[in-house]
């Protein structure tokens, strides 16, 4: 049972989060931002996991920011020893007029490099500049290396979406059980 699970209330926000590894795709997402909230629905399709992401609190910032905390966190809690997964995964999405390279290396080492370069200000009630933010909370909770290229793309929403598209694509294949061993040659990750 690869399941994880946080709970933290803070001054600023409240926030629920709980992952199956090995669900369908079902994303019970309810943070009060809609466009983070269709953003995390993406992921979870493409990665077919299942989660549940409730949060309240000040604001988009704040809220944002400590459900990626919480998501890092329960997926780490979920991978356990990370015994016999694949570790590494990747993936090139398309969408329309965008598309994303993104990699991941859920080795403990935290390092990001994430390149969006989004033009607008806002995505419907989310704000733009949170997103590489919002990328990097997630990669240094689940302690991981994340290298996020937009190679192309016009339309800001198309480039997010394929993003966490992408995200839950190269996930889903970093987690993926394919033995028994510890995926290093230092025998723990
Ligand atoms: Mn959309």
């Amino acid at each position: 049972m690869r399941k994880g699970e946080i709970e933290r209330v803070t001054e600023e926000t409240d926030i629920k989060v709980k992952i199956d590894l090995d669900g369908s795709g079902e994303a019970e997402v309810e943070t009060g931002i809609k466009f983070f909230d269709h953003l995390l629905e993406s992921m979870v399709k493409h990665g077919r996991f299942d989660i549940v992401a409730k949060a309240k609190g000040d604001f988009d910032h704040h809220i944002a920011e400590d459900v990626m905390i919480g998501l890092g966190k329960s997926f780490e809690d979920a991978l356990g020893d990370k015994k016999g997964i694949r570790r590494m995964g990747d993936a090139i999405v398309p969408m329309d007029d965008s598309l994303v390279l993104l990699a991941i290396d859920i080795g403990g080492r935290v390092y990001t490099n994430v390149r969006m370069d989004l033009e607008k200000e806002k995505l419907v009630d989310l704000n733009s500049d949170l997103l590489i933010h919002l990328l990097e909370t997630f990669a240094g909770n689940l302690k991981c290396n994340l290298h996020v290229d937009v190679l192309r793309g016009i339309n800001d929403h198309h480039k997010a979406e394929a993003t966490f598209k992408a995200l839950g694509v190269a996930l889903s294949e970093a987690v993926e059980e394919i033995g028994e061993d510890v995926p290093s040659t230092k025998g723990v990750v």
